[in-house]
């Protein structure tokens, strides 16, 4: 059974709407969105960023928590669209098709956030700053626990997600945001670039 926590009108409508085009049954539930309760141990026990939406699967041979919307409209395609709403794996048009999911969150609307924090009263660069390094260190904190009892994102062998999240972390710390903090990720990332391709990644 799918389960979808959810606010109305943000981004846990990508996973709703598809379960709805999809017809398969699901579980809404709204959860509150304030701060207060992003910031409990309840609510980071599943969502470790505090961020919405979450989706859990309590299949038996399925079973997952998942935080990001996008790995929850793949893994839905994935397992119940039977070739629906998608095209077939490993054809160009299945590679637009993945450019577009990935473009429409992390290029077109990742600069809305931004914006409404310079539109809302008292509020400028240093509160656009703050705001930015706060979500930052929330979301490195789930970088930090998902590796607390592995060498890989994935477990014990490396794999594509490693490189997606190893050459963001590498930014990350150009720009001194692992400092003294999040030992885990620290070791995960010296066991990324003692990794002689990503030394020839980062000269090529
Ligand atoms: N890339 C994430 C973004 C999740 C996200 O930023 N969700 C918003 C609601 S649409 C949120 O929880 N914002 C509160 C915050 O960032 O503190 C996803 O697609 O699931």
């Amino acid at each position: 059974m799918l389960k979808i926590y959810h606010v109305q009108g943000t981004r846990s409508v990508r996973p709703i709407w598809l379960c709805y085009e999809l017809d398969l049954s699901l579980q809404i539930e709204t959860i509150d969105f304030s701060q207060t309760y992003r910031d409990t141990h309840q609510w980071r026990a599943i969502s470790p960023a505090g961020k919405v939406p979450v989706m859990t699967d309590t299949d038996t041979d399925a079973e997952v928590t998942l935080f990001e919307s996008g790995a929850m409209v793949d893994f839905i395609l994935e397992r119940y669209a039977n070739g629906r709403l998608h095209p077939p794996r490993g054809t160009a048009a299945s590679a637009i098709h993945h450019q577009w999911c990935w473009f429409s969150e992390a290029t077109l609307i990742r600069p809305l956030g931004l914006n409404r924090i310079l539109r809302t009263p008292a509020s400028g660069a240093e509160s656009l700053a703050a705001d930015g390094l706060n979500k930052t260190h929330n979301a490195l904190q789930a970088v930090e626990q998902a590796l607390q009892d592995r060498n890989y994102l994935l477990g014990a062998e490396f794999g594509a997600a490693d490189i997606m999240m190893g050459y963001s972390l590498v930014l990350l710390e150009k720009f001194k945001l692992l400092e003294d903090k999040y030992p885990n990720t620290q070791r995960y990332l010296s066991r990324l670039k003692d990794r002689e391709n990503f030394a020839r990644a980062m000269q090529a």
